[in-house]
């Protein structure tokens, strides 16, 4: 695996801001976040963004929103009846700010959550931001637990069982450790054990690059395996440690890591995959499960910030 460190003695300087690995940052006069529609030059970044402590990431805007506010309830901060979509320009992603908590969308996938994760993390670079932590909230296919669980990720495996991120990086393959921070891993599950409702489990997950054959899926356009030969993988997913799939771990544990900042991912599942692949719970269900990785990471928040 490779490591950025590059001579740096640590992922982060005596006061927690970032110490990025890339000197090349240092030598531009402005950086524009192209995705975020933010830039240097024309935003005072640690004014708006110096105090953030939680950045927290998921798939859809409509999730960010609802945490934007959720989180704004339970920290007691006065609410906006409209949170305002700090990224509304871009026109790509939403980010919404609360208090010390900026809540972010990044998409279905790799590719989509890396390029908003790299322009957030600069921006807690620029902001001068103090330890800032990084959480994803998402969703997930499960392996042999009840749907409606939530999944607390202690590491990332790849399709191919490897415990790292693969990036191919001018022409040559590159890997990066996809583990999260264990302490917050742990926190998490700490925060969780306050909800009797839903079960939540630490334990490995599994970052595939697409939803249906990436996942050994029987039901997309393409499929040329047999139901045994889907069988046979997810069993050894699952006795390998695996409780859930999703599509983001792998590059979410990776970059933050490589970055200095502690990282944590807490999913729902939607189904269990050692049962059937399609979704099949109603929406208003499947609504009410998006809340409790919202709910265990809420509470993590409250409890940081009551401490404090
Ligand atoms: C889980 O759900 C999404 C696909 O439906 C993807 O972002 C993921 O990781
Ligand atoms: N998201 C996934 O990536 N897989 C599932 O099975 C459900 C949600």
């Amino acid at each position: 695996c490779s490591s950025l460190l590059n001579g740096r003695e640590s992922k982060r300087n005596a006061d927690g801001t970032l110490n990025l690995p890339n000197k090349n940052l240092s030598k531009m006069d402005v950086d524009f976040l192209y995705h975020l529609s933010i830039d240097t030059a024309n935003f005072d970044l640690p004014a708006m963004f110096g105090d953030v402590k939680f950045v927290v990431m998921g798939g859809t805007k409509h999730r960010m929103r609802e945490f934007a506010c959720y989180i704004a309830t339970i920290l007691g901060l006065p609410q906006d009846s409209k949170p305002v979509n700090l990224t509304k320009a871009s026109q790509r992603y939403a980010m919404y700010k609360v208090g010390p908590v900026l809540s972010v969308n990044h998409g279905i996938g790799n590719p989509s959550m890396t390029t908003v994760l790299q322009e957030v993390i600069k921006l807690m670079y620029y902001a001068k931001a103090k330890d800032p932590m990084f959480i994803r909230l998402g969703t997930s296919g499960g392996l042999g637990i009840p749907p409606g669980s939530v999944v607390i990720s202690t590491f990332g495996l790849s399709g191919t069982l490897e415990k790292s991120f693969e990036l191919t990086v001018l022409g040559v393959k590159r890997t990066w450790p996809s583990y999260l921070d264990k302490r917050l891993s742990e926190e998490l599950v700490t925060a969780a054990s306050e909800f009797k409702e839903f079960k939540t489990y630490a334990a490995a997950s599994m970052g595939a690059n697409d939803f249906y054959l990436g996942q050994g899926r029987l039901d997309g356009p393409l499929c040329d395996y047999s139901e045994a030969d889907k069988m046979e993988y997810l069993n050894k997913l699952t006795s390998l440690g695996v409780r859930n799939i999703e599509m983001e771990v792998m590059a979410f544990a990776a970059i933050t890591s490589e970055a200095g900042v502690r990282a944590g991912i807490a999913c729902v599942t939607f189904v269990d995959r050692l049962k059937g692949d399609q979704v099949t719970i109603p929406k208003a269900v499947l609504n009410e499960w998006q809340k409790h990785p919202m709910f265990i990471v809420g509470a993590f928040i409250k409890k940081y910030v009551e401490n404090r």
